[in-house]
């Protein structure tokens, strides 16, 4: 079978109607950016089914205005941290944060597949994605960089972004519970028990607070701005806006959050690092890590000379794809999850963000690169930047995705480019 008939495949086997998994055992629900990345990958084949996993998604979002990082639709016990220990109180159940809105990009993709066809579908999750991107700028980005309050909700989960920042969350008090994790996958490539104990503390802080968001962010034990989710939400402020000028509507609030965001980056730019940096909230620390958090910037055009340079001195350390984290700094570590490796959805990101400002050479190398890897090994969740070891779950819903989307295309064009 070739490979467009297996993403397809992949598509179809982790389709649960209305919404689909990341992968079937280890991953067994909605969750927020996987779910977005779907319908642009189901988009190639069939609209409709495309905008319907955008209102399953849209429709779990609470009043508060945010859209939850996982929707529990149907209990599972193969997963742990499961709907009781978020206790949220929502139907259908969901976990206490968000994770990165790539929404607005991808739905304005899906829209300009067909415009006519689509027209309908995106004016009902308009109103949704505006007032989610409201939740954004008004509950997060208060210290002016989107703010996350716990390493999940940057979909980036063990990266060395956070160390700093889960350096103050103690976990010796969570009760004794059993991961599911290290039951799907090698647990030498997942996030280790210390970072399991304190994510868990940062939940149970959540559901102590009834999930207050105004006490998560002023009291919690975790407040970091992350250089990923800032650029995910600027351009995705940018793509809202063109999706609702093409409705007819006022876009003069989602411009201003956009220029407020934008003003926002000096606050994130680390002068020693040369690169954009997470920053500890509470302290005013910089991580002092660079890492793929930092190269979204070209997804926002927000790219500079002193970035290309960094890009290229650490995509140049490896042979598949842009890692996870430095792979000169001690930090790194190319198959645990993302502490170095390679994840083909964010080179999917970075990607657009390259071609988009005019670096066509390094989008058709980063497509090349990516390409070879899901040709080599199949639909990973992520890779092994140095020897391409596929790592983390099989058959993976975005990894088939972006394949379809953008990862498969005109390679032999690419190549010739690269
Ligand atoms: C991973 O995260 C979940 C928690 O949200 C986990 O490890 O249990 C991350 O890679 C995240 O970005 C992704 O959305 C999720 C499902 O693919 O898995």
């Amino acid at each position: 079978m070739d490979l467009n008939e297996q993403a397809r495949d992949i598509l179809r086997q982790n389709d649960k109607g209305g919404y689909t998994l990341p992968t079937h055992g280890l991953y067994p629900y909605q969750w927020n950016w996987d779910s977005a990345f779907a319908a642009w990958g189901l988009a190639t084949f069939d609209l409709a089914r495309a905008w319907d996993e955008f209102d399953t998604l849209m429709a779990s979002q609470w009043n508060t205005g945010m859209v939850p990082h996982i929707i529990f639709h149907a209990p599972d016990p193969g997963y742990f941290p499961g709907p009781d220990v978020w206790s949220t109180g929502q139907t259908p159940e969901t976990s206490g944060i968000s994770q990165p809105p790539v929404a607005a990009t991808l739905a304005r993709l899906v829209w300009e597949m067909d415009k006519a066809q689509s027209h309908e579908r995106m004016a009902a999750i308009f109103p949704k994605l505006v007032k989610w991107h409201r939740w954004w700028h008004e509950v997060r980005c208060t210290h002016g960089p989107a703010a996350i309050t716990h390493p999940w909700e940057s979909g980036r989960d063990n990266c060395p972004d956070w160390d700093i920042g889960m350096a103050g969350v103690d976990g010796s008090g969570v009760a004794p519970y059993t991961r599911r994790d290290t039951g799907h996958v090698d647990p030498s490539m997942r996030p280790s028990k210390a970072e399991y104990d304190r994510y868990i503390a940062m939940v149970q802080f959540g559901v102590e607070a009834g999930w207050d968001q105004d006490r998560i962010v002023a009291d919690g034990p975790f407040l970091m701005a992350d250089p990923g989710i800032t650029f995910i939400l600027l351009r995705a402020h940018e793509d809202l806006a063109v999706l609702g000028q093409a409705l007819n509507e006022d876009v003069s609030e989602i411009e201003s959050w956009a220029r407020a965001l934008r003003n926002a980056l000096p606050l994130i730019w680390n002068a020693d690092l040369k690169g954009y940096d997470a920053k500890n909230l509470r302290t005013g620390e910089f991580a002092g890590v660079l890492g793929s958090g930092a190269f979204l910037a070209y997804l926002a055009d927000a790219g500079n000379p002193e970035l290309d340079e960094q890009l290229l001195r650490v995509w140049d350390a490896v042979s598949y794809g842009i890692p996870s984290a430095d792979p000169q700094a001690e930090i790194f570590d190319p198959r645990r999850y993302w502490r170095g490796p390679t994840w083909p959805v964010v080179n999917a990101l970075m990607a657009l963000g390259l071609r988009d400002s005019g670096r066509a050479d390094l989008e058709a190398r980063l497509r090349a690169e990516t390409a070879e890897l899901i040709e080599k090994h199949g639909f990973f969740e992520y890779f092994d930047p140095i020897d391409a070891t596929p790592c983390g779950g099989s058959n993976f819903t975005w990894t088939a995705a972006i394949w379809l989307t953008w990862a498969g295309h005109d390679l032999e064009q690419a190549r010739g480019a690269a």
